[in-house]
């Protein structure tokens, strides 16, 4: 009984996700069917991820795969599961004419029967962000971007189909696997989040027309390699600490080791999230194409500003599909003050790209 009136109370109060995709297929980018279709694909393929994430502890699915992936790191059981989920509805529905995953270390061509290379859009992800936090229980998310096909429909997917800059892309958004379970995603008219009612499987418009508060005081950075960062960045973090009354500092820190989380937590009560280029990992440790362009677009259409400490981070031309770059994202101001300190003391340092 709780259900039907559960289902009652939320129909009454909420539109669903499957009603908004419906009423906005008119303002998605070419207007197709398939894009609404592709959308409708992931949010099976969340759900389905969803429902083997919290069962994770109960049947020790989590844990290393054993398997190590193309950036070196042993893959978790759940980012392949999460990996394939997402693949196989993909290619089930003949969406798409290729995905290209941070799990696979080259892209997929969507074979079926030819009718898939007639297929309009790409897909990127990232099917399980912040994996390391799997076994510990805390948040984990999925990223993807979409994007139309450049080489001609009809032939097979190419490169130049994923190393597409990040203003092309024509959809993008996250799954935040946290204490609820939302699908947050841009079509290019502003982000709107969607929040997982588990007990009747239905995602529910939760959080229409998101916007990151215009100033912030939330930094999210891993401060442990402060030995490792550069000058500006170690001045940003200084910066960060000291005592000013008039603006709003010291500032708060939080960083919990997830992109998806750490970036839905600023995106709703404003803050900054950077993941810079260290001695370590001089290019940054994320991947433009997967985590930084996508995680961009939404910034971007949510008010924020999303940078690689210099340059606009949807203005860089892809070279590889697992390129990394440093990532500076969230409010406005607080970007700005951080990119401020990079040019003042480590404009020597600005990634240069192909
Ligand atoms: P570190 C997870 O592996 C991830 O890609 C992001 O989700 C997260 O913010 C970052 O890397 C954590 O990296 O080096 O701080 O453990």
């Amino acid at each position: 009984m709780l259900r039907t009136r559960e289902f009652f109370k939320m129909n009454n109060k909420h539109m669903t996700l499957g009603e908004f995709i419906i009423s906005n297929q008119k303002s998605f980018k070419y207007s197709s069917g398939e894009l609404s279709r592709l959308i409708n694909s992931i949010r099976l393929a969340a759900k389905v991820v969803n429902h083997e994430i919290r069962k994770a502890g109960l049947v020790d699915i989590t844990g290393a795969a054993g398997d190590i992936n193309v950036q070196g790191e042993a893959q978790q059981k759940l980012d392949v599961l999460a990996n394939n989920l997402f693949k196989q509805t993909l290619i089930n529905r003949e969406i798409v004419c290729g995905i290209a995953s941070e799990e696979e270390d080259d892209y997929v061509v969507v074979e079926g029967n030819n009718k898939a290379n007639e297929n309009k859009y790409v897909l990127l992800m990232d099917p399980l962000d912040g994996s390391s936090n799997i076994d510990v229980n805390v948040s984990v998310g999925t990223i993807f971007s979409i994007y139309r096909r450049v080489s001609p429909v009809g032939t097979p997917v190419t490169q130049e189909d994923f190393l597409q800059k990040g203003n092309e892309q024509v959809a993008a958004g996250y799954v935040a696997y946290g204490t609820s379970t939302m699908l947050v995603f841009t079509t290019g008219n502003g982000v709107n989040g969607f929040t997982l009612n588990p007990a009747i499987g239905t995602f529910y418009l939760s959080h229409p027309n998101m916007k990151f508060p215009e100033i912030g005081k939330i930094y999210s950075v891993s401060e442990g390699y402060f030995t490792h960062f550069q000058e500006g960045m170690k001045r940003f973090l200084i910066h960060c600490k000291e005592l000013n009354k008039e603006d709003n500092r010291p500032y708060t820190a939080r960083y919990i080791g997830s992109l998806v989380s750490d970036f839905h937590r600023n995106l709703i009560k404003g803050g900054v999230y950077i993941y810079p280029a260290t001695a370590i990992n001089p290019k940054g440790k994320l991947r433009l194409l997967y985590e930084c362009n996508p995680m961009a677009f939404i910034c971007e259409q949510a008010g924020g500003t999303a940078s690689d400490g210099f340059t606009r981070i949807l203005d860089i031309k892809p070279t590889e599909l697992h390129q990394r770059v440093p990532f500076y994202s969230g409010s406005k101001q607080l970007v700005a003050k951080a990119e401020s300190f990079m040019n003042e003391f480590s404009s020597d340092e600005k990634p240069v790209y192909e």
